[in-house]
């Protein structure tokens, strides 16, 4: 008899769900046209991740339908991949249009430069689809496990080298995107593939990856799409004008789950450097290590994060190294400034303007006199540049003539959008995620709450002139961390309804993370802590210190220098 030490381990049950779903088909296409009810199966509603749906259920209608023996109000979130956060002015217009037609109504830009759309019905998934793919847009891949959305700095103004390396980020998510033909099939009416005998994913194989992969690009000085929070980073190296390649960072990541020490967020690490033609190359490469070496078992261990944490950054890239005909080479210097968004109109060097809005954590909607939605629809409508999401879930107007400014800045005025940008430090550099009523594991309201918190905090910062002080701010409604909160100066995380996890000391520049500070904090707790730390940063801090460097250094909190051992501490 096996002893149970020996017994191989089971792989987790979405592997075998994978292997038998033909190419990520399953049952979708009958769960679609089944008419009895507005859901589909467990199984599906996982595969259709891979096609960027998810099912969900209105929260606030929850109790209400349970009392009156309701089933729950199903629909659907589709996520819009948009390599780069760029997308033209008729993209825009068409998400627009089909947020209104099919949708809530609302959009949201998310922390990953995407579109995502909430509370589309089943029976009008296919066309909503459809309709997106009419504007060269898609939706595969954007969730699922494999690689998702991969992000750049999406500021088109500061060098010719950003769309060098915009480009590099195109190219890597067209080589990592899924070849099957499933999504065609099910959402496109493409022709039906009747055996998955003449299919083939080259990269991925049959069972994909062991969980979600996500890859950013990063441009310094700006961090602006928090490269290290990511499975594979890139940081953009430039000599004498030139994008001549990228240190390559592996192993970050956010997700964990409360009271649970062996997961944690990561940042990633700095594995060395490659040249722009090995760029795509090397994606390939450390995907399929994460492939054939990350956890199958256990869903929670599965990411790259814990696949580099277990093995070390060396021995990856030995890995690295076997699929790939050349070398990593020795990491480049770099420095990074800062996360957020740099706000208002800038000039590029073609002379071309471009101007930063402030969106309150990425929901375009009319709100009073705040119509966003109505006011950006109007822009997109004469628009004749592109709209760039950017990885603080704001937008970009981006490469307008001279000459047609003040009509883009009347529209905006109009919309009660003139001065999106004249917030405090704290507010632009703040960040929510979804959470209520849409997200299925919320354990608190993120998106909902945070401007009111923030407001409370910026009473204390005005009171201490500090008015302007940026300082980096994120929320997430539960601990998956899909706000980046552990790499804010201070990171609220869902504990249970109005009380959060309170992180600081992260970096402003983002290669450090917050440490617990409190648990189960109300948020009137969580003003009360940082006041006299507001007080002290005041008096205190030194000539251009920020926030979280300040708690560091004057040994308010511990530096998280190595997550498993640090961060739990
Ligand atoms: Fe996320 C799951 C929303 C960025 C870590 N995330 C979810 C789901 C789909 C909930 C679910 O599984 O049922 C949320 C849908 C809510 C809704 O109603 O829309 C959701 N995540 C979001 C978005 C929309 C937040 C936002 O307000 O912008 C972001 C969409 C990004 C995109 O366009 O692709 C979003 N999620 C992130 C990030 C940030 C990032 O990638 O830079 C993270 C942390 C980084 C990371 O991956 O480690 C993140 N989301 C997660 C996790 C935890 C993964 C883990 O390693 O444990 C989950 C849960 C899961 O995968 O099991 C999750
Ligand atoms: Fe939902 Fe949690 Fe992600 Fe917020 S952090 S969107 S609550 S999964």
């Amino acid at each position: 008899m096996i002893s149970e030490a020996e017994a191989p381990r089971p792989l987790h049950r979405n592997e075998g769900l994978k292997t038998q779903s033909n190419y990520l088909r399953g049952t979708i296409l009958e769960g679609l046209a089944d008419p009895i009810t507005g859901a589909v199966s467990d199984d599906d509603t996982q595969l259709m991740k891979f096609h960027g749906i998810y099912q969900q259920d209105d929260r606030d209608l929850r109790n209400e339908r349970r009392k009156r023996k309701l089933d729950k109000a199903y629909s659907f979130m589709i996520r819009v991949r948009v390599p780069g956060g760029v997308s033209t002015a008729e993209q825009y217009l068409a998400m627009d249009e089909i947020a209104d037609e099919y949708a809530n109504g609302t959009l949201k830009l998310t922390t990953r430069q995407a579109y995502q759309l909430h509370g589309v019905l089943k029976h009008n998934l296919k066309t909503t689809i459809q309709d997106i793919n009419k504007t060269c847009m898609d939706t595969i891949a954007a969730c699922g496990d494999v690689n998702r959305n991969v992000m750049a700095n999406p500021n088109p103004y500061q060098s010719a080298v950003h769309a060098d390396a915009l480009k590099v980020a195109e190219d890597i998510s067209a080589h990592l995107t899924p070849r099957t033909g499933a999504y065609h099939e099910i959402w496109l009416d493409g022709e039906k593939i009747e055996s998955s005998e003449h299919e083939e994913e080259p990269i991925y194989g049959k069972t994909y990856l062991p969980r979600k992969f996500k890859i950013a690009m990063a441009i310094p000085p700006s961090n602006d799409v928090d490269v290290f929070a990511h499975c594979l980073g890139y940081i953009a190296i430039i000599e004498d004008g030139e994008l001549v390649g990228f240190n390559v960072s592996v192993g970050g990541g956010m997700g964990m789950t409360h009271g649970k020490t062996s997961t944690f967020p990561r940042l990633a690490e700095v594995m060395g450097f490659c040249t722009v033609a090995q760029a795509v190359a090397v994606s390939e490469a450390v995907v399929k290590v994460q492939r054939d070496h990350g956890d199958r078992h256990e869903r929670a261990h599965a990411r790259f994060k814990y696949t580099v944490d277990d093995h070390g950054v060396d021995w990856i890239r030995e890995q690295v190294e076997t699929h790939l005909d050349f070398k990593i080479q020795k990491a480049r210097p770099y420095t990074f400034e800062h996360m957020g968004d740099r706000y208002g109109w800038v000039e590029g060097v073609d002379g071309k303007q471009h101007l930063t809005l402030y969106i309150t954590n990425g929901r375009v909607k009319d709100e009073g006199a705040l119509r966003i939605k109505t006011g950006l629809r109007a822009v997109a409508k004469i628009h004749k540049g592109d709209f760039r999401l950017t990885a603080n879930q704001n937008i970009i107007i981006a490469n307008v003539a001279r000459e047609d400014r003040d009509e883009i800045e009347a529209i905006l005025a109009d919309h009660g959008m003139g001065e999106s940008h004249a917030k405090s430090g704290i507010r632009l550099n703040s960040m929510a995620c979804v959470a209520l009523p849409t997200c299925g594991l919320a354990l608190a309201e993120s998106e909902r709450y945070l401007p009111d918190l923030v407001g409370d905090i910026e009473k204390v910062l005005d009171a201490h002139g500090l008015s302007d002080e940026e300082i980096v701010i994120r929320m997430t409604g539960c601990p998956n961390g899909c706000a980046r909160p552990y790499n804010a100066e201070i990171g609220l995380v869902g504990k249970a309804p109005n009380k959060y996890n309170l992180y600081l000391g992260a970096a402003f520049e983002g290669h450090r993370l917050s440490k617990l500070v409190e648990e189960s904090a109300k948020p009137e707790r969580v003003v009360e802590i940082l006041t006299p730390l507001i007080k002290n940063f005041s008096e205190l801090r030194e000539p251009g210190e920020h926030f979280g460097n300040f708690l560091v250094r004057t040994g308010y909190v511990k530096p998280v220098l190595v997550s498993r051992t640090d961060f739990h501490d």
